[in-house]
């Protein structure tokens, strides 16, 4: 008969338990839109981990039906960007993605983009590498005109493209 008392005390423990187990992981809430930064693509390389960053790249497609996306490397291990050569609107998101042959990387040749454009500021650093499959570089070109493109790590192989914004 006393026990059942004893088991009466022992509620409000419970209580505290179920709180501290509703606390929240964070891990999925980390998407971001901006190019991924510097410090986190080194740290990738060398753990050789599928970072954040592909969750980032999902989210940021579904989100953009209308963007125009290009492929890095083909589905055969072509060095190549597929398609290499094609045209938008101004101000029409292209999506390069992740697809085989990887790393790469975006990098917009200073030389050939329209007058007054920063090569730099719509490419990747040098140093930055999709490593991951399905990882993405999202860019928007507002300036009309013709940009030539390549990928740093297969340049010589001839992973170089084109894109007219109309
Ligand atoms: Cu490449």
């Amino acid at each position: 008969m006393a026990t059942v008392t004893s088991a009466a005390v022992a509620i409000p423990s419970f209580t505290g338990l179920k709180v501290a187990g509703a606390a929240k992981v964070d891990g999925t809430a980390k998407v971001s839109a901006s190019p991924v930064p510097r410090l986190s693509v080194k740290a990738s390389l060398k753990d050789v981990g599928i970072t954040v960053a592909a969750t980032a790249a999902s989210a940021l497609l579904a989100s953009n039906a209308m963007a125009l996306e290009v492929l890095l490397g083909g589905d055969d291990g072509s060095l190549a960007f597929v398609p290499n050569s094609f045209s938008v609107s101004a101000g029409e998101k292209i999506v390069f993605k992740n697809n085989a042959g990887f790393p790469h990387n975006v990098i917009f040749d200073e030389d050939e983009v329209p007058g007054g454009v920063d090569a730099g500021k719509i490419s990747m650093s040098e140093e930055d590498l999709l490593n991951a499959p399905g990882e993405v570089y999202a860019v928007t070109l507002t300036e009309k005109g013709s940009y030539s493109f390549y990928c740093s790590p297969h340049q010589g192989a001839g992973m170089v493209g084109k894109v007219t914004v109309n």
